[in-house]
């Protein structure tokens, strides 16, 4: 096949991400009560500030705001989360990052597949986070046997799918014809269904064993269960969510508010409950209820280093456990004391190497210098934030637990293992830390060469 027949991986996602979209706004209407809220929400932030709609169309993200999502699913077995891996990679998307969800009691861990280098991030930053259940926590041994049987049963990947996988690892791409086929057999994977593989009493069992569980095993699929737009001002999309009928989670997680955005911001609404039809004994559906699909939105700032990240965590902690049992106005005022410490001006930020930026060369100032302190003040180097593009452990926990009964999520879990699953991937996953470095180094590089500085 000629490369040229082929269709690049960006436009495969950009494909998917949106086909998905229209899936899921389809099968939960709140979601797109939700994106409209947010498209006229972010229109109002960028008219209200024409210096952020000016830093974000120099660093391109205008383009990607209205298309950008994230979604998640949760995997029952080993080799589900191998073959999803080599769908996302058609896609353009790669492991990056190992979340343990275990230290929160909850018994998965996860990576995040999203596009890696600079130029697929600006066309669509799709990312999936994609849990694997951790079956060895299921305390009860039959329950456990159980699950893994009902889960050995289960095929999520069609046949047509498989053979497009192969046809694109032997070909080296996909036409346009494939492509639109691959994204139509790939959707099958995340579809909702509203029938159960199970009888009501093992789904009873598993719910009551832990509520994760049955969403993982009894179905067959691991149907999406939130796929998430990027606001530019999450607090004012929360407060005015209620005045669209969704109710909000009653805390964002992550950093407070600041001038200069960290990380990564989230918030949600619960879970819908939806009828689902279980098995009975003599072949007729027994009606019941499943609750796992809700809606988030999230706000995205600047990646920290791994100085600024310790930095994050630990005033993190110390926010949180200042405001035990707090909500609302409380939690957020005490959070933001705790975070007083942490510098909220872009200069500070990149001179403490507390955040990672990128450098372009401008031609403005006086280049008869080499050092980049000197070339960012007399206006010769320009540096603006790289977006933060993952995810953070403490708010996928706070977001997984505001969906599962409090009195069953248990305190702790024994560590996870990076190792572990990387072996039922199939591959290493990337540290982010490692690709916002390069980013930064890159650019400066360039930025130095194009202003002829050795
Ligand atoms: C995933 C929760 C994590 C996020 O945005 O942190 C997540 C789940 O509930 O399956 O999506
Ligand atoms: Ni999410």
């Amino acid at each position: 096949m000629d490369s040229h027949d082929r269709l690049s991986a960006d436009a495969i996602r950009t494909m998917f991400s949106q086909a998905m979209s229209d899936m899921y706004r389809d099968e939960v209407p709140q979601y797109g009560t939700l994106l409209d809220l947010v498209a006229e929400a972010n229109a109002a932030s960028l008219s209200a500030d024409p210096r952020l709609a000016e830093d974000l169309r120099r660093a391109d993200e205008i383009e990607r705001l209205d298309l950008e999502r994230h979604g998640a699913i949760r995997l029952g077995k080993p080799e589900e989360l191998r073959i999803i891996g080599r769908v996302f990679s058609v896609m353009g998307m790669h492991p990056v990052g190992y979340y343990d969800l275990g230290a929160a009691g909850v018994p998965v861990h996860a990576t995040a597949f999203r596009p890696i280098d600079d130029a697929s991030l600006r066309r669509n930053p799709f990312r999936v986070f994609t849990s694997l259940l951790r079956l060895e926590l299921i305390e009860d041994a039959s329950l456990r046997v159980e699950a893994v049987r009902i889960l050995e049963r289960r095929q999520i990947f069609t046949p047509a799918l498989l053979e497009l996988l192969s046809a694109h690892d032997w070909q080296g791409g996909l036409t346009a014809a494939q492509a639109n086929r691959f994204v139509g057999e790939a959707l099958e994977i995340f579809r909702w269904h509203s029938t159960a593989t199970v009888s009501s009493e093992t789904y009873r069992a598993m719910h009551n064993a832990n509520r994760l569980l049955a969403d993982v095993v009894c179905f067959r699929g691991p149907h999406i269960n939130h796929l998430t737009p990027r606001t530019l001002d999450i607090d004012h999309v929360q407060a005015a969510m209620p005045s669209r009928g969704i109710e909000p989670k009653a805390t964002i997680e992550g950093p407070p508010r600041r001038n200069c955005p960290i990380l990564l911001r989230q918030t949600s609404f619960k879970a819908l409950e939806e009828p689902i039809l279980f098995n009975r004994a003599d072949g007729t559906p027994a009606p019941g209820s499943h609750t796992a699909r809700f809606g988030e939105i999230e706000q995205r700032g600047v990646a920290l280093t791994r100085k600024g990240r310790a930095l994050y965590d630990h005033l993190l902690a110390q926010g949180m456990a200042a405001a035990r049992g707090k909500n609302g106005e409380t939690y957020r005022r005490i959070l933001e004391e705790a975070f007083e410490t942490f510098p909220d001006d872009h200069g500070t930020l990149r001179r403490e190497k507390l955040a990672f930026y990128r450098y372009s060369p401008t031609r403005h100032g006086e280049v008869d210098e080499n050092d980049i302190e000197a070339l960012v003040s007399t206006g010769a180097l320009r540096a603006d934030p790289i977006v933060y593009e993952d995810f953070l452990p403490v708010s996928a926990a706070g977001i997984f637990q505001s969906n599962l009964d409090s009195a069953l999520v248990r305190s702790s879990f024994s560590n996870g293992s990076q190792t572990a699953f990387e072996a039922a991937l199939d591959a290493p996953v990337q540290d982010e830390m490692e690709l916002y470095n390069e980013a930064e180094q890159t650019s400066l590089n360039e930025s130095l060469r194009a202003l002829g500085i050795p």
